[in-house]
């Protein structure tokens, strides 16, 4: 195509030439000029205007919704994209805000919160990832941690309270330091001679006393503590063990520790080291009733009975406690061995004649017969009736059959076994081949509070009058507190030769930091709110800061009637799980650890309520 035709200004008929051919030059010349303006033009929007590369992206992509949603539409739509706008910045205010919030809250948390929650979130991920009935790496179920209410409290406001509230943490402080100072990893502590004490009950099991302390210490707030306890426990808590152990003591302090630890706290790790104790006792049951043996190697699984029990019998406190663990291990490890286990004890009890309606305390596992007619409700019977109220309470009241064992055995217990002294005093005495002995251990004095417990579900009206012999038991266990020099409660007291709640033989004048008569009172401070029983409990606090507080620790007297205490240099770790637990709880408000929500193991443990609408198995640790 020719230049001309192109650029038809160049056929002006003014312009002079003198040839054709200078005015082509001429025109060539002016065309190079417009073309490299032109290319310097294009070249300058290139490189010179600004952020460029926006409005390259801004022609070729698309590159958020915003913008799309902004650029779409006409003149006549800027409302529409006006309100849109609005309603976009609208939005990421109240994310930033959400955000907040957030943040907020979980500056708030402690740090071991918040670590749990992140753990839960993973188990979450790992549970939708699983889909239902997923299995972690040790094949336990993912389960959705929900901490039941309750789980920690805060300081009352009576200022008196407070104070003594506050001096029982300090004790429970004072324990504590001492076993981390002079018996850390042992079972127990000696506070005279300041070092550890293993006691055989838990054969090579090491840690008795960190594992009943755990739940104590995160009731108490002292989470440092419980870290380091934690620690422990995922480091040197080991169970294969070449060892005999006592099944219920194992049970009650370890197995029931590590649960609370559990639920209170949401720590995995105390899950899994329960449910890893637990399978390891599922020997013991392997007798030809089921009724389990007392003492178990726990790498053999062989099992036998103490040698002074009644022709070989298992122990009605022993093998009768152990319910509420187990029923719990069912849960959250997803294996029901642990519930037919234990409901398989109450068929076998079933089946058998009770004299009196009364459970005598030795039951031989293998002929699933009773051995000698000997019935206490303190030590060798104590913490089966106990078992028996507190399944029903633990179902929610759902366990029908343990409410009625447990008020049928209460009301042959009233017909036989429980007195009036001629000075007043409410007791219940032991019953050996039908004969009454009069006297009442510093154990039976847990029953006090077991009764008000129970008082509530009564059946025929009997709540009224079981609040009384409640109210008359810790009456009783007081005036065995009262009657002594050091006003601390004497192992067993007796109501004949003219004593009354006083003990009359050498080897029942001992304490040994026991918890049942203050357990009693914080269950009838609980129900009464009569203030003498916190004034109860202050004495007894008084009395272990005068006799028992030494230099290493907390120790047990050797007899209460002395003028001053002779040591017996063991820090039980009952002292920690239990008595400092219930004295901490008496001077606490009614909502830390509520009945409703939790129910207290024989040491103290709490173990939350399974409440009744939890229960499907989509949900094996809603709590609430
Ligand atoms: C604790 O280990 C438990 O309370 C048990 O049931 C009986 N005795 C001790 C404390 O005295």
């Amino acid at each position: 195509m020719p230049v001309a035709t192109l650029l038809p200004f160049t056929a002006t008929p003014s312009r002079k030439s003198s040839s054709p051919t200078s005015f082509r030059l001429t025109e060539k010349f002016i065309l190079l000029l417009v073309f490299s303006a032109f290319i310097t033009l294009c070249f300058g929007a290139i490189f010179f205007l600004p952020d460029s590369s926006k409005l390259l992206s801004g022609v070729f992509f698309h590159s958020s919704a915003v913008e799309t949603n902004t650029r779409k539409g006409t003149d006549s739509d800027s409302n529409i994209a006006v309100g849109t706008d609005e309603k976009i910045l609208a939005k990421i205010r109240k994310d930033h805000e959400k955000a907040l919030v957030e943040a907020k809250d979980t500056l708030q948390k402690r740090p071991d919160e918040i670590k749990q929650d992140i753990q839960n979130e993973k188990d979450k991920v790992l549970k939708e990832g699983l889909g239902k009935g997923g299995k972690d790496d040790d094949n336990l179920p993912v389960i959705e941690y929900v901490r039941p209410p309750g789980a920690t409290g805060h300081e009352p406001s009576d200022p008196e309270t407070k104070e003594r509230r506050e001096k029982i943490k300090e004790m429970m402080k004072f324990a504590w330091d001492s076993y981390k100072r002079y018996a850390w990893g042992s079972n127990e502590l000696r506070p005279v001679s300041m070092q550890g004490h293993s006691s055989n009950l838990f054969g090579s099991i090491k840690g008795a006393t960190i594992v009943d302390a755990l739940d104590t210490l995160y009731v108490m707030e002292m989470y440092e503590d419980f870290e380091m306890a934690t620690e422990w426990v995922e480091k040197n808590l080991d169970f294969n063990v070449n060892a005999e152990v006592s099944v219920f003591e194992v049970n009650i302090r370890f197995v029931g520790g590590l649960l609370s630890a559990y639920y209170l706290s949401g720590k995995e790790v105390f899950r899994k080291k329960a449910i890893q104790l637990g399978e390891k006792l599922l020997p013991a049951f392997k007798t030809p009733t089921g009724i389990p043996w007392a003492l178990l190697n726990l790498k053999s699984g062989i099992g036998r009975n103490w040698p002074w029990a009644s022709g070989g019998s298992s122990i009605l406190a022993e093998y009768g406690t152990l319910h509420l663990e187990f029923m719990h291990l069912s849960k959250l490890s997803g294996n029901p061995a642990f519930a037919e286990k234990v409901m398989n004890i109450r068929k076998v009890l079933n089946r058998l004649d009770k004299p009196q309606g009364l459970y005598p305390n030795y039951l031989n596992p293998n002929s699933g017969q009773w051995g000698q007619h000997h019935v206490s409700v303190g030590g060798l019977g104590d913490s089966f009736y106990e078992y028996l109220l507190k399944a029903w309470l633990m179902s929610d009241k759902t366990d029908e059959e343990g409410k009625k064992l447990y008020y049928d055995a209460l009301q042959a217990i009233e017909t036989s076994l429980m007195r009036k002294s001629s000075g007043g005093l409410t007791y219940i005495a032991e019953w050996k081949g039908g004969l009454l002995e009069h006297k009442m251990g510093h154990l039976t004095c847990f029953a006090g509070g077991m009764i008000a417990l129970g008082a509530d579900g009564a059946p025929e009206d009997k709540t009224g009058h079981q609040m009384e012999q409640a109210a008359e038991i810790a009456r009783t266990c007081h005036e065995s507190y009262a009657r002594t020099t050091l006003k601390l409660g004497p192992e067993g007291f007796r109501f004949d030769g003219g004593v009354e709640a006083i003990a009359t033989r050498q080897n029942e004048k001992y304490f040994i930091l026991r918890p049942e008569v203050i357990e009693t009172y914080m269950y009838m401070w609980r129900f009464t709110h009569d203030p003498k029983y916190r004034e109860w409990g202050w004495e007894a606090v008084q009395a272990l800061e005068k006799h028992c507080r030494v230099e290493g620790g907390y120790s047990g007297v050797r007899d209460v009637y002395a003028t001053s205490p002779n040591h017996d240099d063991v820090q039980q770790s009952f002292y920690l799980a239990e008595t400092l637990k219930y004295l901490f709880l008496l001077f606490s408000d009614d909502d830390h650890l509520p009945f409703e929500h939790w129910v207290f193991n024989t040491e103290a443990h709490p173990l939350p309520v399974i409440k009744k609408e939890m229960t499907d198995t989509d949900k094996p640790n809603q709590l609430e």
